[in-house]
């Protein structure tokens, strides 16, 4: 595994970012069932390994388009936590002034375009910054995550055609969490999400979403390709999906012991610990220092974002729209 040879610095970096996601998420679990958070929210718990071993890849200038589960894209992007918490609460503060809630997160300056409640709308967001990139050619490579539901969208098919005949440089992360809502991607999903890439004509490879290291080297071959001018790549990441779809979603489609046993062998941060400490790449203080910090910054930012101020009625109608001059 090539991933193995990361620098400690990297290693670091990627389980802060794996473990900031992890308990974002259950802690805005908890937070929305004290009844404070407007709206709802989907979480990304479980699934740490796919947005780390993607975005620790990309730069600033490197674009992603998420979905309406992506608050670990934006974590693993380097959006601002405290910004991100203040918006699901609906504070000015927020990383939007509170204006988009979950599932509008963005932030251009790091080259995330937005979270986006409509299933398969990131592909054809991403061919676009994508066609940027190559017109202006910077070299850049964007990124549209996607979910075994979206993959199967018309926008999805229409953006692989387009992405390979323009040989645009882009992957299609595909998370496939088994589930879209509480319909299993077994039952709506024809056929072999690889081969239907290689069908358009573009290097596909399933990947095991639960292992960092797969995923990063994965993303790194496809990294590689598209700055290269080689063209798109579609990557089947095949994760858990520890909560139900959404915040109040019963989950009940799933046994229990089924979910325990999902939390037990599939937890990507357990992964990453065995793999590390045993090659004594990282210690066990190491990642035990980083738990303690992640957990005192996810503390501060629900504090600091319970402390802020719902956005003042006379900007109900700015930000709403993004102004471009
Ligand atoms: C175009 C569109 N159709 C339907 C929905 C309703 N919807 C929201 S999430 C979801 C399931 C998406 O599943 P998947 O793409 O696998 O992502 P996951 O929720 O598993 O992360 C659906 C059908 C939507 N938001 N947009």
């Amino acid at each position: 595994m090539q991933g193995l040879q990361l620098p400690r610095e990297r290693l670091l970096e990627a389980y802060r970012l794996m473990r900031t996601i992890r308990v974002f998420e259950d802690r805005v679990s908890a937070e929305m069932d004290t009844g404070d958070i407007p709206g709802n929210t989907h979480l990304y718990a479980g699934q740490e390994a796919s947005a780390v071993g993607v975005c620790l890849h990309l730069t600033d200038t490197d674009r992603i388009a998420s979905t309406h589960r992506g608050h670990g894209h934006c974590i693993a992007k380097g959006c601002d936590v405290d910004g991100m918490m203040a918006e699901i609460f609906g504070k000015a503060t927020g990383i939007c002034r509170g204006k988009g809630g979950s599932m509008h997160i963005a932030d251009l300056g790091r080259g995330m375009l937005g979270a986006n409640g409509i299933v398969g709308g990131s592909p054809p967001i991403a061919c676009g910054a994508a066609l940027t990139a190559k017109v202006n050619r910077t070299r850049d490579v964007a990124v549209a995550f996607t979910g075994d539901g979206g993959v199967n969208q018309g926008t999805t098919a229409e953006s692989l055609n387009l992405a390979r005949v323009w040989m645009l440089p882009v992957i299609f992360a595909v998370e496939d969490n088994g589930f879209g809502e509480a319909t299993a991607s077994s039952f709506a999903t024809a056929g072999d999400i690889c081969r239907r890439a290689e069908g358009y004509g573009m290097p596909a490879r399933k990947v095991d979403g639960v292992d960092f290291f797969a995923v990063h080297d994965a993303m790194g071959e496809a990294v590689e390709r598209a700055r290269e001018g080689g063209g798109p790549t579609l990557l089947h990441i095949v994760t858990p999906r520890y909560y139900g779809h959404f915040s109040g979603d019963a989950d009940t489609y799933r046994s229990a012991e089924e979910k325990a046993a999902m939390r037990r062998d599939q937890d990507c941060l357990a992964r990453f610990r065995t793999r590390v400490t045993q090659a004594s790449l990282l210690t066990p203080d190491d990642l035990d220092a980083v738990d303690r910090s992640v957990s005192a910054a996810i503390d501060g930012a629900v504090l600091a974002a319970r402390a802020a101020d719902r956005p003042a009625l006379e900007t109900l109608l700015t930000d709403v729209y993004v102004r471009y001059a």
